[in-house]
C-alpha cells in the first residue's frame, strides 16, 4: 500500500478538479488530483463552448489565458430565431460585455499543459475510488492505480468528479436532498470540418424542435438538434443531420455551409442541484453538485465559479481566516440557483414540448410569444445579456 499526505486531494480531473488544483498551487497549497479515466480520454471529451466574461478573466488570473487570448473568439451577441426570423441580441451595446467562444477541450488541454511543466501529481486511471472518514479531522482517498493500492491522507476532500462521480454518492442520504427534473427531450451535437456559417451562435426556436449553430474556430463548427431522448444516433445519418439543420435553421438570403461530420452523440438534458456542497472536510464542485441543461451555457462556468470561490475559502483557511469555506456551500448554490433558473427559462422557452398535441400549440404560440417579448424589449434584452454573458454577482 503507498501513502501519501497532501492538503487537499480531488477527485475528478474534469475542468473543475484541474482548475482547482492549479488555483491552490498557485498559493502554495499542495493538493493530488485522482481520476477514473485516461488522461487521452480526458483530453478529447467534447463539450462546452462558451465562457463567460467573469470566467475569462479567472483562467487569465491564474496564468492560463495565453492561448485562450489569441485563440478565442470573442462575440459582442447572439442570434435569437424564431418564426422563421433572425434578431440579434447586442450584448456589448446593451450591457458592455462578451463571451468568449472556446471550447472546453481547449480549457482542459491548457490545464494540463500547466500541470504537466509543473509536474503535478494526477493519477489517471484510477479504479475503485473510495473517500473516507468524511466528517473527521482526517479524511482519507483509497484507490487502485497500476494494481498498487494506494491512500491518500488530506485535510479536505473535493468532488469534482462530475455528475455520476463517487463523492456527492457518499454523503450520508438523510444529510442530502436533491433537486431535479428531466427534459422530454435531448440534444444531437455535430462537430464538422466547415467555416461556422455565422459570426456569432443562433438559437432557434422552430415547429420541428430547437436547433444551435455554433463554433470552435474559424475552420471547425458545433451544431445541435433537439431530438427524442429515446432516440438513437444510429437513426441519424448525416444527410438527415444536415437536412434538418437546413430547416430549422434557414432563413431567407442565409446559407448554411454543409462539411464532413467528425463527431456526433446524443446527450440527454437534466438540471439538478444538491441541497448542499460540503459536508465534513467534504466540499463539492462543478456537476458533482449541480447540472444545468446546456442551453444557457452556464455548465462549465458554473464550474469555474465554485472553483473560484472555494478556492479562496481554503486559501483563506490557511490563513487563519474560515469564514469564506464555511460559507462556500450557500454562496455557491445561491449563485447556482441564479443560473439554473437562466438555463430552465432558455431551455423552456426554445424547446418544443411535444408530450401532450393540444398544450404543445399552446405552449408553442406562447413561446413565440415570449421571444417576440424579448426582441421588442430592450429591459428585456438587457435581462438576458447580463444573465448570458454571467452575472457579476
Ligand atoms: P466533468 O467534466 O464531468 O469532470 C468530472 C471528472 O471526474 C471524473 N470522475 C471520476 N474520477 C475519479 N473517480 C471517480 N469515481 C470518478 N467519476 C468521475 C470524470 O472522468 C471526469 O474527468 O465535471 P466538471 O469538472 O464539474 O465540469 C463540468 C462541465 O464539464 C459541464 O458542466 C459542461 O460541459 C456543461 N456544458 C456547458 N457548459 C458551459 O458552461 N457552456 C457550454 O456551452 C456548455 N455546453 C455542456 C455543453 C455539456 C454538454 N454535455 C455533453 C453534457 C454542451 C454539452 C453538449
Ligand atoms: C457549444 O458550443 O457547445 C455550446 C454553445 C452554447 C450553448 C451550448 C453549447 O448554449
Amino acid at each position: 500500500m503507498s501513502h501519501e499526505t497532501t492538503r487537499v486531494a480531488i477527485i475528478g480531473a474534469g475542468p473543475a478538479g484541474l482548475l482547482l488544483s492549479w488555483a491552490l498551487r498557485d498559493a502554495g497549497i499542495s493538493s493530488i488530483v485522482v481520476e477514473n479515466r485516461s488522461q487521452e480520454y480526458v483530453l478529447a471529451r467534447i463539450r462546452a463552448g462558451v465562457l463567460e466574461q467573469g470566467s475569462v478573466e479567472a483562467l487569465t488570473h491564474l496564468g492560463l489565458g495565453e492561448r485562450l487570448a489569441t485563440e478565442g473568439l470573442v462575440h459582442d451577441g447572439i442570434y435569437l430565431q424564431f418564426a422563421g426570423e433572425r434578431h440579434r441580441i447586442d450584448f456589448t451595446e446593451l450591457i458592455g460585455r462578451t463571451v468568449t467562444v472556446y471550447g472546453q477541450q481547449e480549457v482542459v488541454k491548457d490545464l494540463i499543459a500547466a500541470h504537466t511543466a509543473a509536474n503535478s501529481t494526477i493519477y489517471y486511471e484510477s479504479a475503485d475510488v473510495a473517500v473516507h472518514d468524511l466528517d473527521t479531522k482526517n479524511p482519507r482517498v483509497s484507490f487502485t492505480h497500476d494494481g498498487q493500492a494506494h491512500e491518500i491522507s488530506a485535510d479536505f476532500i473535493v468532488g469534482a468528479d462530475g455528475f455520476h462521480g463517487v463523492c456527492r454518492a457518499s454523503i450520508p442520504t438523510t444529510a442530502l436532498a436533491l433537486y431535479d427534473r428531466s427534459y422530454p427531450f435531448a440534444w444531437l451535437g455535430i462537430l464538422a470540418d466547415v467555416a461556422p456559417s455565422t459570426d456569432e451562435l443562433i438559437y432557434a426556436l422552430h415547429e420541428d424542435g430547437f436547433a444551435m449553430h455554433s463554433m470552435r474556430s474559424h475552420h471547425i463548427s458545433r451544431l445541435y438538434l433537439q431530438v427524442d431522448p429515446t432516440d438513437s444516433i444510429v437513426n441519424w445519418s448525416d444527410e438527415r443531420i444536415w437536412n434538418a439543420l437546413h430547416t430549422r435553421l434557414g432563413v431567407p438570403g442565409w446559407t448554411l455551409y454543409e462539411g464532413t461530420i467528425t463527431e456526433k452523440s446524443i446527450t440527454p438534458m437534466r438540471s439538478f442541484v444538491a441541497s448542499r456542497l460540503s459536508y465534513g472536510n467534504l466540499f463539492l464542485v462543478g456537476d458533482a453538485g449541480h447540472i444545468v441543461p446546456p442551453t444557457g451555457a452556464k455548465g462549465l462556468n458554473s464550474a469555474i465559479s465554485d472553483v473560484t470561490l472555494l478556492a479562496a475559502g481554503l486559501i483563506a483557511h490557511y490563513s487563519g481566516d474560515d469564514a469564506k469555506l464555511t460559507g462556500y456551500s450557500e454562496l455557491a448554490l445561491a449563485r447556482q440557483w441564479r443560473a439554473q433558473q437562466f438555463s430552465q427559462w432558455m431551455t423552456e422557452v426554445l424547446h418544443r414540448n411535444s408530450t401532450d398535441v393540444q398544450s404543445a400549440e399552446f405552449e408553442y404560440r406562447s413561446q413565440l410569444g415570449r421571444l417576440d417579448y424579448v426582441t421588442r424589449s430592450l429591459h428585456a434584452q438587457r435581462g438576458l445579456a447580463e444573465q448570458y454573458t454571467g452575472l457579476p454577482f
